[in-house]
Order: C-alpha cells, then structure tokens, then sequence
C-alpha cells in the first residue's frame, strides 16, 4: 500500500546523494575531501554546528572506508533522538501552509490501515474551509469527525472530542489545530491550553505532539521547532513536501541540534503519501546503496 516510499525523499536525496557520489572516489580523506563536503553539507541546509561535528568526526576517523565512516555518522546522529511512538492522543501543530490537515489524515489512513480505529479532530475554528477540508477527508476515510462552531474556542472542540474519544471504542485521536506562527505568543498559548485540555479529560492516556514541517523551508525551520517546543513540548516532527525541492540535510540539523526526532515524512497529496521516517534508510539512501 505505501509502495511509493523509495521515492519519497528522491528530490530531497538530490542535495545531497548526487555530489557525495563523487566525493570519496580517491578512497582517501585528506584536506580537499573535508572541504568539499563541508560545502555539500552547507549547501543541503545542514548548518554551521552540525556540519563541523560531522566534518570534524570525519577526519579524526581513519579505520573506516570514508562513506562507511561518513554513514556510521549520519545514522548515529539521526539515532540520537529515535522516535518512541505515537501515543493515544496525537496533536498536529505548526504553521499555516506546513500540511497538518493533509498530515492528519494521511496519518489517519495509515494507522486505519494497521487495523486502528482513529476519531479525529478539528481544532481549526479560525477558517470554515479548515474544517471542510478535514471533513473531506474524514469521510474519504469513514472516520468521524469531531468539529465546532466557527471561531469557537478550540480547546472547546477538543473538550466535545475527548468525550467522544472515552464513549466510543477507539483507538486513537488525532487533532488538527490552526496554522499560527511561532512568534504570537498567545497563539502559542493556546495550544498548551489545548494540550491541558486532553490531559485533564483523558488523564490516563498518551498525549503525543508533532511539529509539521515543510521541508521547503530549511533553515527557517529550526526558529520554528526551537519556540513551539518552548510552548508546546514537541514529541517528533512529520516533515512534509519532501517531493519538491527541499534539502535534505536539515534533517541532520533537527535533530543533532535540538533533539527532536524525525517521527514521518510525507511525500505527496494522496492519503498514501506517508511513511515513518526511517534513519537507516534515508542516510543509505543519501549515501548510495554501495555503503555498508
Ligand atoms: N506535494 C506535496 N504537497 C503537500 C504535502 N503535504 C501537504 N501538501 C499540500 O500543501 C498544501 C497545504 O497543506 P495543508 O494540509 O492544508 O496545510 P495546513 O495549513 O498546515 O493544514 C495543500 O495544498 C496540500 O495538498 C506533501 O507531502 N507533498
Ligand atoms: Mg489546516
């Protein structure tokens, strides 16, 4: 059914999988190597720290092949942070135009396609059309869908949801929330408020929070994982869009620089378009599959 993933960080692996390629063809590591990938790295939006510690883990590192030393890298910073795994309650968040909404139902379908029973949420009252972009998909999945009055409060809306989650025999809630930026402090407020809201209501039950990212946006993205998860502890991140033309090393930078783990990746515009991020697999990807 998710057959689509080998491509699902095709364009995102370019930035990066097609000049590494060439990178270690001498067999050796020496001056021009190091700054060669200095530049590939900076380039692909991995940022100044995290591209000095790999840069600097490579060089003192001479046991190995360099692309079996530069993989054993990658994968032990990407697992620095794994992600545990998604929790009773998921509660999407971020900024307008990250792909929440779509998020959300993709991660409906794919936990429906696990044989879960998923209620979902629309904590979005700001915009109408938030809520019948949600309904649409909720009934393309057969999933009810919890909605409010416009401009009502949405912690409101979560309150009617955990009720219905605690009636019925589900197995998962998930919520849709309002794009805010990260800068509007009494946006960011409502979203702990949200979060207090499940855990009062369903004190028994797992509360996970993603951050969706569009990977589009490289480096900004770090300013906006660094104050929602000041507001709103951040449990992992869904990184959208990686069908465009995003870059893949800001994903070293995520979670090398703020311990946030990868938790999914999306990839396109159907329900389909989703899958758990995989460490392993994304950085022998990037790596080419002649590495070990
Ligand atoms: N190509 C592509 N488009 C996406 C992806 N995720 C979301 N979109 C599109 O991005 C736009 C914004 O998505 P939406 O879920 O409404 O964002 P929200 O404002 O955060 O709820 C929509 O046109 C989505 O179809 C993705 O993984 N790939
Ligand atoms: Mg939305």
């Amino acid at each position: 059914m998710f057959s689509r993933i080998s491509s699902a960080f095709s364009s995102l692996y370019k930035t990066l999988s097609a000049p590494l390629s060439h990178l270690f063809s001498s067999g050796k590591i020496d001056a021009g190597v190091l700054s060669e990938l200095e530049k590939i790295l900076l380039q692909a939006d991995t940022g100044v720290i995290t591209t000095n510690k790999i840069i600097s883990q490579l060089s003192a590192n001479s046991a190995e092949r360099p692309q079996d030393a530069l993989l054993h890298i990658l994968m032990d910073l990407l697992q620095g942070a794994p992600y545990q795994d998604n929790g009773d309650v998921i509660i999407c968040v971020g900024i307008n135009g990250a792909g929440k909404t779509t998020s959300v139902a993709k991660l409906a379908a794919l936990l429906q396609a696990g044989e879960k029973k998923v209620l979902l949420a629309a904590a979005d009252t700001f915009r109408a059309a938030a809520v019948d972009q949600l309904q649409l998909w909720a009934d393309k999945l057969s999933a009810r869908l919890i909605t409010g009055a416009p401009q009502q409060d949405p912690s409101a809306v979560v309150y009617q949801a955990c009720a219905e989650f605690k009636k019925g025999n589900y197995s998962h809630l998930i919520i849709d929330t309002a794009g805010r930026l990260q800068t509007k402090a009494h946006l960011m407020k409502e979203l702990e408020k949200i979060h207090r809201t499940v855990i009062k209501q369903l004190p028994e039950k797992r509360v996970t929070t993603l951050l969706v990212i569009d990977s589009m946006l490289g480096q900004n993205s770090f300013d906006q994982v660094t104050l929602f998860n000041a507001a709103t502890k951040i449990d992992g991140i869904i990184l959208t869009k990686t069908d465009g033309t995003g870059k893949g090393g800001i994903v070293f930078a995520i979670v090398d620089k703020l311990k946030i783990p990868l938790a999914y990746v999306t990839f396109g515009e159907q329900l389909t378009d989703i899958a758990p991020f995989d460490a392993q697999k994304f950085v022998r990807t990037l790596l080419g599959n002649g590495s070990s």
